[in-house]
């Protein structure tokens, strides 16, 4: 029963390779041309808003342009972490992905506005640069890199966790290891705080907390809960300290390849998923504080005049990082952070 199963499967696909390669010969020209393969890098799981994001996009470009493009969601950094899947995209060999903002600044140093401790003060806020020109004209900054933003998908409002102690000043950090992304503005703000920053790629992170070559991390709460970073970290600070963006990035050639309608759907497409996204991800940065807590994890929340403390303690990294940044650009943030309703 089973060779015949497997006779049967053989001549199928024989059958239809002599079909598909008749069809090229005969047609020639007009014969269906292949999808454009678009395959797009995550750093995170399957479970993580910016994954399902991805999801939503495959569907609704593959929906609306079908049989044109076959979109291929990984995660896990199966293709590379964020700067190696980043520099991918750049170069041509990998044509998508959604990646951290941090870990890009040495391409797109004005990228750095984002990771200014504190900086970003509420979702809305996120959402007035994201939508407004500030993220226009920073989007726009890695086009000539080779890049073409999407879309602003969100990471979120970054969290301290550890595995040594309650955080609730800089005094607590004391020597404390902690991972970061690969940026120098969260190198700076730590180091200021106290503690011993040790820049790692994410994919990394959760064998180091294990093996204890670090004491801590920081991330967003959905991001913490995802990767079960309570099985290996007892303490969490809401400390928000940075908020990052996930952005959604394709090839610039290969997007101006295409046809300037499915450019459209595609930029729509792009555009609609971040919506969901980012509403996934606050929802889940809500829902998942008790989680951590039922997972055995003591929440630390912070009040105004705590939170103060570590402001004023990174108030040195606005100075060294303004004039690198551009002035202007900076006051502009600040002024649609500001305007947000
Ligand atoms: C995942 C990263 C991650 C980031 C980090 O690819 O590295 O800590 O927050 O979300 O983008």
């Amino acid at each position: 029963m089973k060779k015949h199963l497997i006779l049967a499967a053989a001549l199928l696909t024989a059958l239809s390779m002599m079909v598909s390669a008749g069809g090229a010969s005969e047609k020639g020209a007009a014969a269906a041309k292949p999808a454009v393969v678009l395959k797009i890098s995550n750093g995170i799981n399957e479970s993580h808003p910016t994954y399902l994001a991805c999801v939503e996009f495959e569907k609704m470009v593959e929906s609306r342009l079908p049989g044109k493009y076959d979109v291929q969601v990984y995660a896990n950094a199966q293709l590379g972490d964020d700067v190696r899947a980043t520099e991918g995209v750049r170069m041509g060999t990998l044509e998508m992905v959604a990646t951290s903002a941090s870990p890009l600044t040495g391409l797109v140093p004005e990228f750095n506005v984002f990771d200014l401790p504190f900086i970003v003060t509420s979702f809305k806020a996120a959402d007035a640069v994201y939508d407004g020109p500030v993220g226009k004209k920073i989007g726009a900054l890695l086009e000539p890199k080779g890049i073409k933003l999407l879309a602003y998908y969100e990471n979120g409002f970054r969290q301290l966790t550890n595995s040594a102690r309650e955080v609730k000043s800089p005094e607590d950090l004391r020597g404390m290891k902690v991972r970061t992304m690969q940026n120098p503005i969260h190198l700076s703000a730590w180091r200021a705080l106290g503690a011993n920053p040790t820049p790692m790629p994410f994919s990394e992170v959760f064998t180091a907390m294990q093996q204890k070559t670090i004491d801590g991390q920081e991330n967003p709460i959905p991001t913490i809960y995802l990767s079960k970073f309570y099985e290996v970290q007892k303490y969490v600070t809401l400390s928000g300290h940075v908020y990052g963006p996930h952005i959604l990035l394709i090839n610039k050639k290969l997007f101006d390849s295409f046809p300037g309608e499915d450019q459209k759907i595609i930029s729509e497409a792009a555009q609609a998923s971040a919506l969901f996204q980012r509403e996934t991800n606050r929802k889940m940065d809500s829902d998942f504080v008790a989680e951590l807590k039922k997972n055995g994890m003591t929440v630390t929340v912070l009040t105004p005049e705590q939170i103060k403390v570590f402001q004023n303690a990174t108030k040195a990294v606005y100075d060294e990082w303004i004039p690198k940044i551009g002035k202007e650009l900076v006051a502009e943030f600040q002024a649609a952070v500001a305007g947000a309703k």
